[in-house]
């Protein structure tokens, strides 16, 4: 009798993802519909002759197949989709025009990418990097698109400077080397002298760039843009996605080694979680700023490089987003959606940031490029719900069969498709006046790098600090120029004195001469992931049961059923697949070998009893590295019976664990109960808190 140690089949999950082919969807055929009566050998003069050009399929298929790669996107090439819906709390008509937010019984068709930025398609998910979060909403009047990162501000303050930043991140175009990384010369050559990316080169060091799901990071459209309402008057306004289940993040040294164990290791995340029905969701909120105010800050709104800090405007939410369906076909939609920042609807407009206004230029020409012409608003996930109705004719990939004139004014097509002459629904540009000489120059009102770079470090709690400082040593200690580790460290002593120290100890370079200027030290309490922690949840956390034979069943099922029930996806490992006894001579299914998995693609362990195991089969090694790592990473780790004694390998001096019989102990995440028996309410309580707070800092060290 097999019974699964989590109550349901994983192997039955793996295959309801393969969606089987419906015999009635009809025989194979070619592209032009000939039913196609042998694919497996090519037509040949003979069993053993030449293959015959007039083997019309046998071309085709290898033609298609030939053709089927397009251009990946320059930047972003690397990520993972999703439809669902945004509805609004309530109207926005204050402020915004915007159909899709004015009706809360009206929901709005969404399609988000989420992904990385350096790497190429193929590259690795948890790299350090910023991540995009795009969302194309299909409103009733026409498409708009949000094309924001996980990050609140960008590297660059004018487009232009875009292709010679990304040429300093991307590989080095010698070798192609790093692929999906930023430890590199070129990038920190560049970084070192440009002081304006100093601010989002502190996201870019700190936990924010290794999310530990999309479905647990913020998203920002960074840019301030501009709400208009339907007497004309602008608002500015900045847009923040805030996701349900907390902002959390990996620890490096774990993210590199899921580069390794599962690259697709984000995608999987979101896709298996759709798959479950556990549907992530964010609020979007608005931060709005009178126009009237534009200049009360200390920083330009139009500075791309600037966050307004919650405490000056609070953000305002407006209303929900929920991901419930994974697309059907990852090239078809995934690959070939095509979002612009110009894609805005009626109550949307712009500012005259200098990189929004260069992003409203680049995304359709790459896209003219990558997409194959200017027709690919067609495909099915780039095409509008809102009707159609231009005089654009012809072009590659024309799949529309256009009647009636192509011009306008005309009187032969009645007059149609008429503009809608100032008519509420047409979109109007904000008349906002502009004027000036024309000049190249940087806005003296964009010359302050530091503040925020400082205001960034100065709201992080220590932990993160830490992880920060390990970073720009990860980073800069990969870079070969000596000059340019020095000149970084020299503009990060500009940031915060300890921290240039700290990395110039690192790194190898003389500490910086201090400077006089006073140092900044506000701080904005929100950008701590100590503050983004969303609601304690155990929905979809993978939980890892460390078993073999004579595992104690009642105090696994007892675990397994309160987190299971919870949300929690528990999976049982075993140095071998297949079953294994248990105490109670039972055979249970073990959902995966220890060798194919590691304690990086799991939230949690649980090591139950194995009350007739010795010490040394208690200490397997595989088990042992599985919570050594678990407890380096911050990770909650449950103990029972037994298995207690497991936690003796740390050897993490002051960590306190249950000793004799029946007591529970929960410290720093870590805990223990020394039952024989069932685990008890205490324990699986505690546990399941330890779960849903994700990970635990400041643990006693493990000296293993
Ligand atoms: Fe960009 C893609 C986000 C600056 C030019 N960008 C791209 C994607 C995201 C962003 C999420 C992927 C969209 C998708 O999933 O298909 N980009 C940003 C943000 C920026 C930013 C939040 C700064 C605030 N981008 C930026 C600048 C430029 C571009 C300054 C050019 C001047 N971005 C592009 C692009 C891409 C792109 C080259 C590549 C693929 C594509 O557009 O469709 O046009």
């Amino acid at each position: 009798m097999t019974d699964d140690l989590h109550g349901q089949d994983a192997k039955q999950r793996q295959r309801e993802r393969f969606r089987a082919q419906d015999p009635a969807s009809g025989p194979l055929t070619t592209d032009q519909g000939v039913r196609v009566d042998h694919t497996d050998d090519s037509l040949s003069a003979g069993e053993r002759g030449p293959t015959l050009l007039e083997d019309f399929h046998f071309r085709e298929k290898l033609t298609r197949f030939d053709h089927e790669r397009i251009p990946e996107r320059v930047v972003h090439a690397r990520g993972a989709g999703a439809y669902g819906f945004f509805e609004p709390y309530e109207s926005c008509a204050e402020f915004t025009r915007a159909a899709f937010l004015q009706d809360p019984s009206v929901r709005t068709p969404v399609f988000v990418r989420f992904s990385t930025v350096q790497g190429p398609r193929g590259s690795a998910d948890t790299v350090r990097d910023v991540r995009g979060f795009a969302t194309k909403f299909y409103t009733s009047e026409g498409n708009y698109d949000l094309v924001g990162n996980n990050f609140p501000v960008f590297f660059i303050q004018d487009g232009i400077k875009f292709p010679d930043f990304v040429h300093a991140v991307k590989p080095e175009p010698h070798n192609d080397i790093p692929t999906g990384a930023s430890a590199h010369d070129t990038l920190w050559d560049f970084v070192s002298l440009q002081p304006e990316t100093l601010h989002t080169i502190m996201w870019l060091m700190s936990d924010r760039a290794i999310p530990r799901s999309y479905r647990m990071m913020q998203g920002f459209g960074v840019h301030t843009f501009r709400f208009v309402n339907a007497e004309g008057r602008g608002t500015f306004v900045k847009f923040h996605w805030k996701p349900k289940l907390g902002v959390h993040s990996l620890v490096w040294d774990e993210a590199q080694e899921c580069q390794g164990r599962d690259p697709d290791f984000n995608r999987r995340d979101l896709w298996d979680a759709i798959a479950s029905g556990a549907y992530p969701e964010y609020e979007l909120g608005v931060q709005l700023v009178p126009e009237e105010d534009e200049f009360n800050f200390d920083f330009d709104l139009l500075d791309p490089t600037k966050i307004i800090p919650e405490e000056q405007v609070p953000v305002r939410p407006v209303g929900r987003m929920v991901l419930d369906r994974n697309p059907d076909n990852f090239f078809a939609e995934t690959e070939q959606v095509a979002f612009h920042t110009a894609n805005v609807v009626p109550g949307i407009d712009f500012t005259n940031d200098p990189l929004l206004q260069a992003r409203n230029f680049s995304y359709l020409d790459t896209q003219l490029l990558r997409l194959g012409g200017p027709n690919f608003a067609q495909i099915p996930v780039n095409r509008p719900l809102a009707p159609v109705r231009t005089n654009q004719r012809d072009g590659f990939h024309q799949d529309e069969i256009h009647t009636g004139t192509n011009y306008s004014p005309n009187s032969l097509g009645g007059g149609c498709p008429a503009v809608a002459g100032g008519a509420p629904s047409a979109y109007r540009h904000h008349a906002e006046r502009v004027d000036g000489a024309k000049i190249r120059a940087r806005s003296a009102s964009f010359q302050d790098h530091y503040s925020q770079a400082a205001l960034f470090w100065n709201s992080m709690a220590d932990w993160e600090k830490e992880h920060i400082v390990a970073a720009f040593r990860f980073e800069l200690g990969k870079v070969g120029a000596m000059a340019v580790r020095e000149r970084t460290v020299s503009e990060l002593n500009h940031v915060d004195r300890e921290l240039a120290l700290a990395v110039a100890r690192g790194i190898g370079v003389p500490a910086p001469a201090e400077l006089h200027a006073g140092a900044y030290k506000q701080a904005s309490p929100a950008l701590s992931l100590e503050n983004q922690r969303g609601e304690p949840s155990l929905a979809t956390r993978q939980v890892a049961v460390l078993v073999a034979d004579g595992v104690d069943a009642d105090q696994v099922a007892s675990v397994r059923d309160a987190l299971t029930a919870q949300g929690a996806v528990v999976e049982a490992l075993a140095a071998t697949d297949g079953t294994v006894e248990g105490s109670d001579g039972a055979h249970y299914t073990v959902d995966r070998a220890l060798p194919t998995v590691a304690s990086v693609l799991y939230d949690a362990v649980l090591v139950p009893g194995r009350p007739q195991a010795t010490a040394e089969e208690l200490g397997d090694p595989d088990v042992i590295r599985f919570v050594r790592d678990a407890y380096r990473h911050g990770k909650p780790i449950g103990a029972v019976g037994s298995g207690v004694g497991v936690l003796s390998c740390l050897r993490a001096d002051g960590l306190r664990i249950a000793h004799g019989v029946g007591n529970v102990v929960s410290d720093h995440g870590v805990v223990t109960e020394t039952t024989p028996g069932p685990a008890g309410d205490g324990f699986r309580t505690a546990f399941a808190e330890a779960i849903a707070a994700h990970r635990h800092w400041g643990r006693p060290a493990a000296d293993c």
